[in-house]
């Protein structure tokens, strides 16, 4: 495959600060050596401008919605980046927040019908109304569904860019009252951990293969929380109970077999909360079993 890899280092949509260096902490996990050795091309793009959060005071506030203005701006500059991208790429956005993944779905849509498999401890299916933080990281996918502010639903281009019926979200464990009322109302497809224990992951992706059959756009957006805290602590929302080492990899490996996901999100590690890069190796292992790594 041909990849291209675009950082998004910014950290204004959650409230600890260090996740901006999360496109650093991959790129120092050897992401693109990783991804050539299994024989993709790989191009690096670098990273987007985005303005640090200290030069931004003012901008704080924007009615219950942090740094929207700045989060915008950067959104609609990456989805540009992601637009130039040759057809036919791979792309692979690294975060920052989670905020990001409205640019990343957008470009990767390329205006087309896209199904988005959303592996998070978080729904992120918050709307500035049903948000308890304010913190645009909880409210991306909500968004890219049409739901919540005019000024981030329309990034790209005017309205929705999923349905929320081609949306999955595996690894659930922290959700607020207003997202388990929009995620029941719009029809989202959600495993939470108990499914994830119950059914395990092998049924669970066959379910998803099912779901995205014939689909010529599949986004996996992978957030590093969705991961147990104990094997990546570098994380700014750490949930306890989360995916092991190995239920992880199963579900990229499988998910890799299906042949339809076409691009993918690598957010949220935060180096200054984790230990020796442990989490930025991790999302680079896991990115490489979605990209074909076998062991045999
Ligand atoms: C919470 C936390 N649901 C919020 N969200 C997180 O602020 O909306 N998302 N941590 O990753
Ligand atoms: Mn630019
Ligand atoms: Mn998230
Ligand atoms: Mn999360």
């Amino acid at each position: 495959k041909r990849i291209g890899v675009l950082g998004m280092p910014m950290d204004l949509g959650q409230g600890r600060r260090g996740v901006d260096m999360g496109p650093s902490a991959i790129r120092y996990a050897r992401l693109q050596a990783v991804l050539e050795e299994l024989g993709h091309e790989v191009h690096d793009y670098g990273d987007v401008d985005i303005p640090i959060a200290e030069s931004l005071r003012h901008e704080r506030e924007s009615g219950g919605l942090s740094y929207l203005e700045p989060i915008r701006r950067a959104c609609e500059d990456a989805i540009a980046h992601l637009e130039a991208m040759p057809d036919g790429a791979f792309p692979i956005l690294l975060g920052g927040d989670h905020s990001v993944a409205m640019a990343s779905v957008t470009g990767a849509s390329r205006h087309r019908r896209i199904g988005v498999i959303w592996v998070d401890a978080h729904a992120d299916f918050n709307t500035p109304e049903t948000s308890p933080s304010g913190n645009i990281h909880g409210m991306p996918l909500a968004h890219l569904c049409g739901l919540g502010d005019p000024r981030l639903v329309n990034l790209g281009w005017e309205g929705a860019k999923v349905r929320p019926e081609d949306v999955v979200l595996i690894g659930i464990r922290s959700l607020d009252p207003g997202e388990v009322r929009l995620l029941r109302e719009r029809g989202v497809t959600v495993y939470t951990m108990k499914e994830v224990d119950t059914l395990r992951v092998p049924a669970i992706a066959e379910a998803i293969a099912g779901k995205f059959k014939g689909f010529e756009r599949v986004h996996v957006s992978l957030d590093a929380d969705v991961l147990d805290p104990e094997i990546a602590p570098g994380v700014g929302t750490p949930v306890p109970g989360g995916l092991t080492y190995r239920e992880a990899h199963l579900l990229m490996e499988l998910l890799c077999d299906t042949g339809l996901v076409t691009s993918l999100d690598l957010v949220e590690v935060n180096p200054i909360l984790d230990i020796a890069n442990r989490t930025a190796r991790i999302m680079v292992e896991l990115a490489s079993s979605l990209l074909g790594k076998k062991i045999y």
